[in-house]
């Protein structure tokens, strides 16, 4: 009989999915859950045949040069692989598989939800009452928001997720707009009735929201630069559920100060676990709505990215290509 893989997760999952990989594998887990440190993160690519990272986990080519040798497969637990070098790992043959399509719908009914809750005052109005500050009643001029029907819906990065905002956002009464590398096919651009910008420039200027749903690569890295979110219009509302080094944190945050924006809606950071204190300041006075990176953060989606991993870890382990496979061309590009 074969030996069982050695199976290193850096993060504690949902249980149904580590007691099927208990079953299926020889799975080390971190058992109190602390994010790794680089020294243990090598440890673990030292010894393990498979490492099960999260977002959590920075793989840099340095670390991957200490791999052991029968370091095989990195089976992320996430669909966003901008934390592994994948280049490094291609060239020591270990092989790197995501998560894509489970946490699609999750993600964008997150980004739906910061674009109906920044304008209409969702969290302000919520914090009103549970911190028992004074309401003195309804009143017809009190805590008015802004209109979410009939407005223009830019989205940057028509890919699954942002095609899947596109379909929920039509619902709602906004048109769509999106900027991409391409225009995406036919009948999509139909169905949601869709305008592509080639010049993000231009499309940028005329939207009244604007949602980051593109991968960080090399070519995305502040693509929501300080030049770019000037030409912003002054009611513009920003959503980010993406990633936080897409957009120019500290240009966007000077931005908000100055009342060049309206408002922004953002599940990450550009230094996440931190924060900018300033954007908790603009929160507080409910021009922001920041949440702690929940966007894919739904149990049924938690069980379906497990149940990827393992499929990819065992097709590997069959000898086949796995689903999931991350290939360099694609996060170059
Ligand atoms: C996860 C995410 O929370 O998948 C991604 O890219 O950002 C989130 O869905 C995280 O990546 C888990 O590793």
């Amino acid at each position: 009989t074969r030996t069982k893989p050695l199976v290193i997760v850096t993060r504690r999952l949902p249980e149904p999915v580590e007691t099927r990989m208990r079953e299926l594998f020889q799975t080390r887990l971190n058992i109190d859950d602390h994010p790794l440190s680089q020294a243990e993160l090598v440890e673990a690519m030292r010894s393990a045949d498979v490492l099960v990272p999260t977002v959590t986990d920075r793989i840099d080519a340095s670390m991957l040069a200490q791999a052991g040798e029968r370091l095989r497969l990195i089976a992320h637990f996430g669909t966003g692989v901008d934390n592994i070098d994948i280049d490094a790992a291609a060239a020591r043959g270990v092989t790197v598989t995501n998560t894509p399509r489970v946490l699609t719908e999750d993600t964008a009914d997150m980004t739906m939800a910061l674009i109906l809750a920044v304008p209409r005052r969702l969290v302000e109005g919520a914090r009103i009452l549970v911190e028992g500050r004074e309401w003195k009643g309804w009143s017809p001029t009190w805590m008015l928001g802004r209109r979410i029907w009939g407005k223009r819906l830019g989205i940057v990065g028509m890919g699954r997720i942002g095609t899947a905002v596109a379909r929920r956002a039509r619902a709602f009464g906004l048109s769509i707009h999106y900027h991409n590398r391409r225009p995406v096919d036919a009948a999509t651009e139909e169905e949601l009735e869709a305008t592509y910008w080639d010049s993000l420039d231009q499309m940028l200027a005329r939207m009244d929201f604007v949602s980051v749903n593109c991968p960080h690569t090399p070519a995305t890295y502040h693509l929501l630069s300080r030049r770019r979110l000037k030409l912003l219009r002054p009611d513009a509302i920003l959503v980010n559920t993406a990633r936080g080094e897409v957009v120019d944190e500290a240009a966007l945050i000077e931005i908000l100060e100055e009342n060049g924006i309206a408002g922004a809606g953002l599940d990450v950071f550009e230094h996440e676990p931190a924060v900018n204190p300033r954007l908790l300041k603009l929160a507080r006075h409910g021009k922001v709505i920041l949440l702690p990176h929940m966007g894919s953060a739904t149990i049924d989606g938690r069980i379906e990215m497990g149940e990827k991993v393992i499929i990819n870890i065992r097709t590997l382990m069959d000898g086949h290509r796995p689903p999931d496979r991350v290939l360099p061309s694609q996060v170059r590009a």
